[in-house]
């Protein structure tokens, strides 16, 4: 019996979630779906990330960063090294069965009209402490759109641990009326991406460790981040945004694409400091 037939909640480009966990995701803002991909499926796909990673597969300019540092970083000395839009530089990793089954999950959680915004790896090289993403939530890296439903899925490679820097949510923040005020973490944001914001002391932190094959889902209101790595191993995740149609569809006309190397007007246009709306 293969993998996928051990799963009774994979039907082949399908994943089936329970009531309960779209319950849990409208309410919290995010959700731990377990076994989305087999493990014959992840392996598959650990192929190419790690030709992602040992820079095999081309990957231009501010495309290929640090998460955790400014641009001004050395690949090598990279504590998250990040990874925009692979499947832009690969483009046979068009249509996996990871984009299928995720598709999938999107429709469910949020309805239909949902289309693959951007993709991203993101990999906590080993014994970084410093690889902490700092709290934040991805509306504040976004243009303001009508329709902001957002089905982001964050599929493990590696088991994700609290050692290695898993994700951490804050619950039920999505239901706040204004988006919190974030910063540019390391200089503006010509020499970094990353933006940030504090957690409030009534916070609740709900830290989500989950197996290799497994995802987290979250909307883009919700407060996440993630610790350093104190392990030996990667910290591996590959990560798809599943927006609106409609915002897509704003977001190109803009000229915004999620690479790093959008226009700096662009990318200035959005995630300023002392953002509240
Ligand atoms: O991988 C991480 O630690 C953070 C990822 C994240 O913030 C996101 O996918 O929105």
């Amino acid at each position: 019996m293969t993998d996928t037939q051990q799963n009774s909640r994979i039907e082949g480009d399908d994943y089936v979630v329970s009531d309960a966990e779209r319950a849990h995701f409208a309410e919290h803002g995010y959700v731990h779906l377990r076994g989305l991909l087999t493990e014959e499926e992840v392996a598959t796909l650990e192929v190419d990330y790690d030709r992602f990673l040992r820079r095999e597969i081309d990957v231009p300019g501010k495309d290929f960063c640090d998460m955790a540092g400014d641009y001004g970083r050395e690949p090598g000395d990279y504590s998250i090294v990040n990874v925009m839009l692979p499947r832009r530089y690969h483009p046979s990793w068009q249509d996996n069965v990871y984009e299928r089954r995720a598709a999938s999950v999107a429709r469910q959680l949020c309805g239909e009209g949902m289309t693959l915004d951007y993709d991203q790896l993101l990999a906590k090289q080993p014994y970084k402490e410093d690889a902490v993403f700092a709290w934040h939530q991805d509306m504040a890296y976004w243009p303001d759109t009508p329709d902001t439903r957002t089905a982001t899925t964050w599929l493990a490679i590696d088991n994700s641990t609290v050692e290695n820097g898993c994700m951490r949510f804050a619950p039920a923040t999505n239901h706040e009326s204004e988006l919190r005020p974030h910063v540019a973490q390391f200089g503006d944001r010509g020499e970094s991406h990353a933006l940030g914001t504090d957690l409030r002391d009534d916070d609740v932190v709900v830290p989500v460790p989950i197996l290799r094959g497994d995802v987290t889902v979250h909307n883009e209101r919700v407060m996440h981040g993630s610790g350093g790595n104190t392990t030996d191993g990667f910290r591996r995740a590959y990560i798809l945004a599943f927006r609106s149609e409609d915002t897509v569809k704003i977001e190109r006309e803009l000229g915004f694409t999620h690479s790093h190397n959008d226009d700096d007007e662009v990318l200035g246009a959005v995630g300023v400091e002392g953002q509240t709306r």
